[in-house]
């Protein structure tokens, strides 16, 4: 089986930063997956993405080294185990707020008898090899997401969940719990505290860390921190600032004002 090139870093202690896909085209896909990050994460979550738009985005990245990840919309075994079907080598779950959550989304991710994941790979047999169920519970990664109140309280027993591989901070979830404003790069100390919470939570369970930036300097200061999965930039983000940017260079013309998609999130 082609190995899962993220998990191989994070067993050697290294960090992995990726990029974030929520238009749902496979061009744009490749684009990114062009730009020297080690993932994509397709969002099936909150972008514009269906199965049939998920599918050739996977295709699109497989013509590179970068690792396809998918966040599924919610934690339901159906769409997970058909992301991975389809070619995912790790599904991003939302909202994972107890160890029985935490339970149910590694369940879907591995075959028997580690878990309940049914026997049907399809197109992930082309990117993988044909030896994938005999090695897919090893190099599959099971990446739950904490970001609700009782989340937090509970982080102990999801980082210390067998075949959790990474827990993911979704920092506008997160501050929603917190009674703040959703914002993405967050420096309110109340934020601060509790992503530096999680943090050690991941650190004593020898879970990898992870979490959602829609910038360099968050990556950077969360890599510093010892963090190994940062999220670093979204497509949709990326291509609005930079026309937002080069746009308000121009001198001796009057561009239009910039309709309300202007954003601060990092979707
Ligand atoms: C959040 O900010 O809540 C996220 O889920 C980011 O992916
Ligand atoms: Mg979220």
């Amino acid at each position: 089986m082609r190995i899962n090139r993220v998990k191989k870093l994070w067993r050697e202690g290294k960090p992995a930063v990726g990029g974030w896909l929520s238009i749902p085209h496979c061009v744009q896909a490749e684009v990114m997956a062009h730009t020297g990050l080690d993932w994509l994460c397709i969002d099936m979550q909150h972008g514009c993405i269906d199965y049939s738009d998920t599918v050739p985005m996977l295709t699109a990245i497989s013509t590179t080294h970068v690792t396809p990840f998918v966040r599924v919309p919610w934690n339901e075994p159906a769409i997970i185990m058909k992301v991975l079907d389809a070619g995912a080598y790790g599904v991003i779950v939302p909202m994972v707020s107890n160890r029985a959550e935490a339970e149910r989304a590694v369940a879907a991710c591995r075959y028997p008898p580690a878990g309940m994941r049914s026997n049907g790979p399809n197109r992930v047999l082309l990117y993988a090899g044909a030896d994938y169920q005999k090695h897919a519970n090893d190099e599959v990664a099971c990446v739950v997401m904490v970001e609700t109140l009782e989340g937090i309280e509970k982080v102990d027993e999801i980082a210390s969940t067998p075949g959790v591989d990474a827990i993911y901070i979704g920092p506008t979830d997160l501050a929603l719990a917190l009674g703040l404003p959703p914002v993405m790069d967050n420096d309110d100390p109340k934020h601060v505290a509790t992503v530096n919470r999680i943090l050690e939570a991941c650190k004593r369970h020898k879970t990898v860390p992870g979490i959602h930036t829609t910038s360099s300097k968050f990556t950077q200061r969360y890599l510093d921190q010892g963090f190994q999965m940062v999220m670093l930039g979204a497509d949709r983000v990326a291509m609005s600032n930079y026309m937002k940017a080069e746009v308000a260079r121009l001198t001796g013309w009057t561009p239009m004002a910039p309709g309300s998609g202007a954003n601060s999130g990092g979707y």
